[in-house]
């Protein structure tokens, strides 16, 4: 485990890596050190292939409360801009495995936008998820209009950024914000159990379905038809998919070795 505060993470003998975002004081507020130390904790844990799959997490009481507004009541535009801390989350996102979001309490703002990096979400009942930043005079910076809108739709997105009121893990779950719902105490069990799955599946297949889906999102159907084709066909050069379809045939457990 590293000591790096206030993000530690540590990496697990299943190919599991668990993210913890540790503020407590603040709610998990992400002033620039968390964020920063989540873009490196990431980057360190894409160059790791024995990890397969990361889980992104607070604590009980919140995932993240946002962006901390006491490191932002003094700033100005050209501050702001100069930050450049859209590259923090960029890193998040094009993490090669597959991060699942596990989500106890307050996913607000830039905790939400965080989240919405993710690939899968995991949510409690009681989660609080929300895009808040309206009723302090600014609006979302890092996914809130744009990551939310392919989510869950116009109309859910814009309810919830004109609103600024945040909605139950539970309604997060209907409306398409959250893969799944369970009750609180359950979440960390439920996504561990899902990156342990997951982890234990060809890393390549794995990998290409993430980036089909990712770069698919944004591309027309044609290509994102042709980048699912082209992926597709790659694999069949995977000594994986050899091995996965032959141990199929001869009714035994595989044996991937990601390669
Ligand atoms: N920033 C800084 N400190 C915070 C934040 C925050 N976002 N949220 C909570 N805290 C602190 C509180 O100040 C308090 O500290 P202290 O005891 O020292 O005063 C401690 O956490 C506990 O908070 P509360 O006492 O307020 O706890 P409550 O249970 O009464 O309320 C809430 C919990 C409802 C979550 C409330 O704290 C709240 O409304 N927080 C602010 C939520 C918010 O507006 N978030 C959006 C911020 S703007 C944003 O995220 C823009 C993103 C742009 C992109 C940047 C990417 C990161």
């Amino acid at each position: 485990m590293s000591d790096q505060e206030p993000v530690v993470w540590e990496k697990r003998a299943d190919g599991v890596a668990i993210v913890r975002i540790a503020r407590p004081e603040a709610l998990n507020a992400l002033n620039l050190a968390t964020r920063k130390a989540l873009a490196e904790a990431f980057a360190a844990l894409q160059d790791d292939a024995g990890v397969r799959c990361i889980v992104l997490t607070g604590d009980d009481a919140a995932f993240a409360a946002g962006a901390d507004l006491k490191e932002f009541v003094e700033s100005d535009t050209v501050e702001i801009m100069k930050r450049r801390t859209e590259r923090y989350w960029a890193t998040i996102a094009r993490t090669p495995q597959p991060v699942i979001a596990a989500i106890r309490g307050y996913a607000l703002g830039g905790g939400l936008e965080l989240a919405m990096t993710c690939d899968i979400l995991i949510v409690g009942e009681g989660a609080q998820l929300g895009q808040p930043e309206v009723r302090v005079g600014i609006m979302p910076g890092a996914g809130g209009t744009q990551r939310l809108t392919r989510a869950v739709g116009k109309f859910h997105a814009m309810r919830l950024c004109l609103t600024g009121k945040p909605i139950s893990g539970c309604e997060a779950y209907e409306i398409g914000l959250a893969s799944l719902v369970v009750p609180d105490a359950e979440v960390m069990e439920t996504a561990l159990k899902m990156a342990q799955g997951i982890a234990k599946l060809p890393p390549l297949a794995v990998a290409s379905v993430k980036e089909a889906i990712l770069h698919g999102e944004s591309a027309s159907l044609e290509s994102g038809l042709a980048l699912e084709r082209k992926a597709f066909q790659l694999l069949f050069a995977t000594e994986d998919r050899r091995e996965g379809m032959t141990a199929f045939i001869e009714k035994r457990k595989p044996k991937f070795t990601g390669s």
